[in-house]
C-alpha cells in the first residue's frame, strides 16, 4: 500500500457474514483461503510514511505502511501467517491479546528463534474468541516499535447479530521523535515527543470518522507509545464494550466521554450516531493535540515587547514579537517552516483556524448517508440559530455571527510579514 488516505473496508467473501472496520488512513489485509486455513502474508520492511501534508517519516512497517495493514478475521478460523523479514535486521511478531500455543506467541529467543534478515517464517492458530487485538515486534521492541511497527487485528464474532454495529473504525495511537528537518525517528527517546499520531497520521492529516445517522457505532484503539492518552469524543456519552481482554458484558459496560487508554492497552466504545454534527475527537492531554513544538519556550503572556521589537529589527528585520497575548496567534500564522516538519497548530475549518495538531480528527455524523459511504461529507450545515454569535449589546463585537462558509479564512495581523512568506500547506 501507498496511498495514505482510508481504503474502503473489506467485505468477506467467505465465510461468516460480518461488518467489516474501517483503519483510519489504512486498510485490511487480503487474505487467501487454503484447505480450512485462511493465510495472510505481512512484510516486515522499512517504509516511508506520510503524516501529514508537509511531512513524512522514514519508517519501518509492513506491507508499505505504518502502521501494518489491519487483519481481519472470524472467532474460529484457523490462521496462517506468513512473516517475510525484509528489515535490515531480525524481527518477529507477537500477536497481542490472542490467545494461542507458546510458540506461537512470537518473543524471539523466549518462544521462537528471531527471525532472520530475508528469511519468511509461518505462524498458525486457531482464533479462539472474537475482539480487539494488535501485532507488534518482540525483537528489539523498543528500536522497531519506535520505529512505527505496529498493526491491528480484529477478530469478529462467529455469530453476525453478536454486538454488531454499522460502523467500526481503528486505529493505533503511535509516537515518534522527528526533528524538524530529519526523517527518521529518534528510537531512544522516552519522554519528549513530537508527533503524537493516530496510525502514524497527525491533524490534519488524520481521516474523519464519518457516520451516518443512527448508526451503531464502534471506535477502537489501542496505546503503543509510552504514555497514557485520554481519548475524548464531544456530543454523545459512550459505552466501554470491549477491551484487549475481551467484551464488557452489556450490562457491565460503563458510560464515560473520556475513556484513559494506558500504555499496551487497548479500548472499544460503542454509541448510536443520532446527533448530527462536526463533533471533535482528540487525546484529552493538551500537549497531544500539538505538532512539532518546542518545550522551553517562556511565556510572555502580558509583557510588552515593542520597545524590544524595534531593537531586535534593527538587526533581524523579519522578527515578529509574538505570545504577549497567548499562542492563538500561531494557528493562522502561515510562514516558512525548516523542510519537513509541521507547525504546532494548525488546520483550517469553516469559522477559521482550528489551532489544532498531532491526536485530533472530528466525528461527521450525517443525515442520508449510504451504508459504507466514508467519503468526507463537508464541513456541517448547522441550522439556523444553532451557532454560539457575538453579544449583539457589546457595541465593538456587534457584527452577526461569521458565516461559514469554506475559506472564509480571518487574515493573521503581525507586526511585521515577511516578504515573500508563502504557505506550504
Ligand atoms: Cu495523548
Amino acid at each position: 500500500m501507498t496511498e495514505p488516505t482510508m481504503q474502503p473496508p473489506l467485505v468477506p467473501t467467505t465465510g461468516p457474514d460480518y461488518q467489516p472496520v474501517v483503519t483510519l488512513n489504512g486498510w485490511t489485509l487480503p487474505w487467501r483461503m487454503n484447505g480450512d486455513w485462511k493465510e495472510f502474508h505481512l512484510v516486515a520492511e522499512p517504509v516511508v510514511r506520510e503524516f501529514a501534508p508537509g511531512m513524512v517519516g522514514h519508517l519501518w512497517g509492513y506491507n508499505g505502511q505504518s502502521p501494518g495493514p489491519t487483519i481481519e478475521a472470524v472467532e474460529g478460523d484457523k490462521v496462517r501467517l506468513f512473516v517475510t523479514n525484509k528489515l535490515p535486521e531480525h524481527t518477529t511478531i507477537h500477536w497481542h491479546g490472542q490467545l494461542l500455543p507458546n510458540g506461537m506467541d512470537g518473543v524471539g529467543g523466549l518462544t521462537q528463534p528471531q527471525i532472520p534478515v530475508g528469511k519468511t517464517f509461518v505462524y498458525e492458530f486457531e482464533l479462539q474468541k472474537s475482539g480487539t487485538f494488535m501485532y507488534h515486534p518482540h525483537a528489539d521492541e523498543m528500536v522497531q516499535m519506535a520505529m512505527g511497527m505496529m498493526g491491528f487485528f480484529v477478530v469478529h464474532p462467529r455469530d453476525p447479530a453478536f454486538r454488531r454495529v454499522d460502523r467500526d473504525f481503528v486505529f493505533l495511537l503511535a509516537a515518534y521523535d522527528i526533528d524538524p528537518g530529519a526523517y527518521v525517528p529518534k528510537v531512544a527517546e522516552m519522554t519528549s515527543f513530537n508527533m503524537w499520531t493516530w496510525n502514524s497520521r497527525v491533524f490534519p492529516g488524520i481521516d474523519p470518522l464519518v457516520v451516518g445517522k443512527g448508526d451503531k457505532t464502534r471506535i477502537r484503539f489501542g496505546n503503543l507509545t509510552m504514555t497514557n492518552h485520554p481519548i475524548h469524543m464531544h456530543g454523545y456519552d459512550f459505552k466501554v464494550s470491549c477491551t484487549d481482554g475481551g467484551w464488557v458484558p452489556e450490562a457491565a459496560a460503563w458510560p464515560e466521554v473520556t475513556i484513559d487508554c494506558a500504555v499496551g492497552q487497548m479500548r472499544a466504545f460503542d454509541f448510536v450516531a443520532d446527533r448530527p454534527g462536526d463533533w471533535a475527537i482528540h487525546c484529552h492531554k493538551s500537549h497531544h493535540t500539538m505538532n512539532a513544538m518546542g518545550h522551553d519556550v517562556g511565556n510572555f503572556i502580558g509583557v510588552d515587547k515593542k520597545a524590544f521589537a524595534k531593537q531586535v529589527r534593527k538587526l533581524v528585520p523579519e522578527y515578529m514579537p509574538m505570545g504577549s497575548a497567548g499562542m492563538a496567534d500561531m494557528g493562522e500564522m502561515e510562514m516558512p517552516l525548516p523542510d519537513n516538519t509541521l507547525p504546532m497548530m494548525t488546520g483550517w475549518g469553516p469559522f477559521g483556524a482550528i489551532e489544532m495538531g498531532g491526536m485530533f480528527s472530528v466525528v461527521k455524523v450525517r443525515e442520508g448517508l449510504a451504508a459504507n459511504d466514508y467519503k468526507d461529507p463537508g464541513w456541517f450545515n448547522h441550522p439556523e440559530g444553532t451557532v454560539a454569535f457575538p453579544w449583539k449589546g457589546d457595541e465593538k463585537n456587534a457584527e452577526r455571527a461569521p458565516s461559514h462558509e469554506p475559506g472564509a479564512r480571518k487574515v493573521a495581523e503581525f507586526d511585521v510579514v515577511k516578504p515573500g512568506a508563502k504557505s506550504s500547506h
